[in-house]
Parts: C-alpha cells; structure tokens; sequence
C-alpha cells in the first residue's frame, strides 16, 4: 500500500489497529485523539549490539561501530526477511527530513509491515504525498527496508550501508530501530553525506533564546538519550516577567551547515517529538503535558482500565487499579511505566514551538552546548577555549547510560557529541570533519560543556535544573557578549559566583562551590582514560586531539605519559 499520508488514511490504519489490539484508545476526556500501543516486552528500547555499519571497509566503520562487511551483511540478514511480512500489508511510506520545499531537506522511503511504525512516521516526518510531491522527478532518495519480522532479539538487525545509502531494519517495531527517518537516516547515514558535503548531522536539540532587549539566539545541544533534550528544549522561562523567553525549534536532531554570513545554521530536520515519557510533568516540563494533552501516541506507559494514562513523575497520585506497561495490574512496586516509554506527537502542538521551526534556511546558532549525567567531575557548565578545544571536550564527553538502550543502566561511557550510537562513519574522521568544518565557519558558535547532574556526598542533586537552567544558558550569552564574569581553569573558563544569576534559588554556598568546583585530583584521573579512548583510533585520530589532551595533562600539570 502506498500511503499518502491524508488522515483518512492514518483514521484507517488506526482502526485496523484498535481491531486487532496494536493500539488501545485512551479516554477521550483526558487524553483525546490518543492510544496506548504496548511493545513486545524484549522490544523496549535501541539495540545497540545489534546495529551495524556495513561500509566495505571496516577501518570507515571504527572502533565504536559495529561492522558487518555489505556482502556480509546483506548473506546474514536477506534470510531475515525471506516471508517476512507474508500475511501482513507492506506499505511503501516516503518521507522528507526537513522542512518541506527546503534546500537542505532529503527524501527517505521507507518500506514497513508495520502500521504502528506508518503512524508514527507520519507523526514524526513529513510523509506521503508531499515527499513524492518533493521527489519530483527525480531519484534520490534513501531506501529503507523494514520488518518486523518475528520480534526476536535473536534475529533483530539494524543494518546501515553508507556507500549505497541503504537501511535494513529486521526483528524490531521500537523507535530509532523502527523509525528509518530519526537515527538511521537523519543520523547515521546523514552523517556520512555530511561529512562528504560539508555540513553536519547532530544529536541535537535547537531552542530559541529572546532577550529582553529583543535580540534573539539559537543554541543547540548535545546530550545522550533521556539526558533531557526534549526539557531544556521546552524550557518554560522562570524570568519570563522580565523578558527572558525560550521557544522550541527542535528536540533530538539538527542539520548544521555555514551560511552565506559565516554564521552555523540549524534545520531540524523532524516534524515530530519522540520524547520519554517518565518524568514529564506539570513542573518539569509544562510545554511537554499540553503537547502530549492530545493526538499522541503512547508507547508502553501505564493506563487505567478506562484508558486514562499514567507514569512516573506525571503526579504523585497513581489510579488504584492501574495496569502497568504491560497491561498487568500494577504491583505497586516496580515501574509501572517503562523507563523507555515514550510519545511520539507532532511538534506544531508544542505551545513553545518558535515561529521559525520550519524556516526553509534553519536558524543561525550562537552557542553549542555538550553536556553528559555525571554524578562527579564535570562542572555545572564551563566555557571552551576556542572552536578546537571545545571539539576536545566534546570528543571526549562523559555520561552514565541511560534507558534509552538495551544494556546496563548508571555506567559511565564515553559519548563524543552524544553520537556514539549514531555517528555511520569511523568516528575519529568524525572528530577530523568537526575540525575542518571550523576552519569553514568564519563566525563559528561559542561551545559550552554542562552537567545539570552533579550529586553531592549524599547523592543528592545539587542543581535545581530544568527551567532553572535558563540561568546557565543568559551566563552563556554574556560570554558571547563579550561579558559574564569567568575564571579560566585546566578545563575550561568556569563562571564566577557572582556571574550567575542565582537569585531566588536558595542554593547554599557550599552547593554553589561543588557545583562550579573543577577538582584537579578528579580530572587529573579522567586523562589517562582519556588516553586509553583516543588510542583505540590509532592513525586515524587527529593530532590536534592529541595536543589538546597534552596540553590539559599540561594545565594540570601532570606529565603528558601520566
Ligand atoms: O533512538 S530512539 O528514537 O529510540 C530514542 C533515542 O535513543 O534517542
Ligand atoms: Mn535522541
């Protein structure tokens, strides 16, 4: 079936849905236009260890992807889909990244046999007969093959072949996996056409920051999977009495490039949120609850019999005869809804959403932000010293992992730019295209580091965060300024006390000072780790990577083969 994308047809598959229990609707009263879909229980979340780049030669994969060479990959997984989809639809779903009639927008078609994954595409990308409207005459576009196949982790692969520009996905219906158009192809593949053409595919948010004085500035930032992208976002100004106002251009992916005016500019190459649910509420991210207050889809949330939903930090109140992700009546003790449950909704519901979203040109960035979960060392935020320094700190991020993939949750990983998932390409030429790109943007943006995450002895966290990190983000713009109070350490300029605007917060003085403190003990361990992260690229590592890791061991004063 082809699919045009026209709500007579997303209102026919959401039937075929109801009738055979893919989706079950919620009550119109509390949640109208929107179902709870409950994924296969070994189906929750990314598969890293089964997603692989299938470049031809393993050495353009790197390190930190998984590689399967193309003959390889395509012999191990064509059986896979050998009657896959027999006794199911396959709809043929085309799609744009990008604003539609925009230059920087491509064209994706994705092949499926599920009608969850064509409903959530048409949420999340711009599908049907506006994609072929685009495709015009033409043939470029990025093909992905889709199956569900029989859901087993056993025969699950999310197979990437850059050289072709290709997406195989088998054995899983659940976000990133499933959804060809986010991580697979705006990521992934993107990744690989960016580097090759000159412009960038991040995992990046784009929020809208207006001054009192009217100025305006886009910033974007990095963070891994459910680190809150989506919340800083939406951020909902505390200061906004006296002129301070976040919108939202974006939550998970930008597309970067150099403008005519030297300046970096920013597409978000999605329609849609596919956001984690636990943890959105009413005082964590207002814009969130009245985006998902209708026409959402719910995917492994917890729900009353009579269809209202619920999760974990949504209220303090929990239904009595609640069923928990699993449709389970809940136990009231473990999770009811699952860590990794999330909605997928259109972002022209967001009420924070900017005028500008979908501007064909993107918006042009001031700062970039990077920023990890650590419990320890990392400072609430610092400033890099320049364009090669900040790629350094990016490249060598920190953060705990999340529910966002399969595996262990709380371990400190390194995610360079937050892409270790999603970079297609061996990721130290990714540090190497970072560094080129800043020799072509004459007006490049200030980078930032931040932690909104840092505990104290008691695993506390110290830092209110959320709508208060508006305060981080006006010190950013005094530096850019040209202002903004900062004393310089070995990693970075770091604010002074009184450079942050933190009245009204009741942070004691002791909090303050962990919370900007850059403890020299703590870094001094983080470079030989470090080290030992750069030497598993060998020749393919730039030097200035190198040097800037030498001339931290240097600031710290530790000798270079500490
Ligand atoms: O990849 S997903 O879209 O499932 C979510 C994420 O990990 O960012
Ligand atoms: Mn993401």
């Amino acid at each position: 079936m082809w699919c045009d994308g026209s709500d007579a047809e997303n209102q026919r598959l959401i039937d075929q849905m109801l009738a055979d229990g893919t989706l079950s609707k919620l009550d119109a009263r509390v949640a109208p236009g929107s179902y709870l879909h409950r994924s296969h229980p070994s189906d929750v979340a990314r598969t890293e260890h089964l997603t692989f780049i299938c470049s031809r030669e393993r050495d353009d994969a790197g390190p930190t992807n998984n590689w399967m060479s193309p003959k390889d990959g395509k012999a191990k997984v064509a059986p896979l889909f050998e009657s896959a989809m027999k006794g199911r639809t396959m709809y043929v779903v085309p799609y744009v990244m990008g604003p539609l009639g925009s230059p920087f927008s491509k064209v994706g078609v994705e092949v499926t046999d599920s009608r969850y994954v064509v409903a959530n595409m048409r949420i999340m990308t711009r599908m049907g007969k506006p994609a072929l409207d685009q495709l015009g005459g033409g043939d470029e576009f990025v093909p992905g093959l889709h199956s569900i196949g029989d859901l087993s982790p056993d025969r699950r692969y999310i197979l990437h072949f850059p050289e072709e520009r290709l997406i195989w996905s088998v054995g899983s219906g659940y976000g990133g996996n499933a959804l060809l158009g986010k991580k697979c192809f705006a990521l992934r593949i993107a990744s690989t056409l960016a580097r090759k053409q000159g412009w960038m595919a991040e995992h990046m948010l784009i929020l809208e920051l207006t001054l009192p004085s009217g100025e305006v500035h886009y910033i974007c930032a990095a963070f891994p999977s459910a680190c809150g992208k989506t919340n800083l976002a939406m951020l909902v100004s505390p200061l906004e009495k006296q002129g301070y106002k976040v919108r939202t251009v974006g939550d998970d992916i930008a597309w970067l490039r150099p403008g005519p005016d030297g300046r970096l500019w920013a597409v978000n190459p999605e329609a849609g949120f596919f956001g984690v649910v636990p943890g959105t509420g009413p005082d964590t991210n207002p814009n969130a609850m009245a985006t998902i207050g209708h026409d959402t889809i719910f995917t492994n949330v917890a729900v009353t019999p009579g269809g209202v939903p619920w999760w974990e930090g949504k209220d303090k109140n929990p239904p009595a005869d609640l069923l928990d992700w699993q449709g389970k009546p809940w136990d009231r003790t473990g999770k009811a809804a699952h860590p990794n449950s999330r909605f997928t909704v259109a972002a022209s519901q967001c009420p924070s959403i900017s005028p500008r979203w979908e501007d064909a040109q993107g918006v042009p960035i001031s700062a970039i932000i990077f920023g990890g979960r650590r419990a320890r060392v990392a400072p609430l935020v610092f400033q890099a010293f320049d364009w090669n320094h900040g790629v350094f700190v990016a490249a060598t991020m920190g953060s705990e992992t999340t529910a966002a993939a399969t595996g262990k949750v709380g371990v400190v990983r390194r995610d360079p730019m937050a892409m270790l998932p999603f970079c297609g390409y061996n990721m130290a030429d990714y540090f190497g295209h970072w560094l080129r790109m800043g020799t072509a943007i004459a007006k490049p943006p200030a980078i930032f580091h931040v932690n909104w995450f840092r505990q104290d002895a008691s695993g506390q966290f110290l830092w209110p965060g959320f709508g208060q990190n508006l305060r981080v983000l006006l010190w950013m713009i005094e530096r850019i300024q040209g202002k903004g109070g900062a004393i310089e350490t070995p990693v970075g300029f770091v604010p002074t006390p009184d450079a942050l605007n933190l009245d009204g917060l009741e942070l004691s003085k002791s909090a303050i000072e962990t919370l900007l403190g850059v403890d020299r003990d703590e870094w001094v361990d983080e470079v030989p780790e470090i080290r030992a992260f750069f030497d598993r690229f060998g020749g393919h590592l730039p030097a200035e990577m190198t040097q800037s890791l030498d001339a931290l061991a240097q600031r710290l004063s530790v000798t270079a083969s500490a």
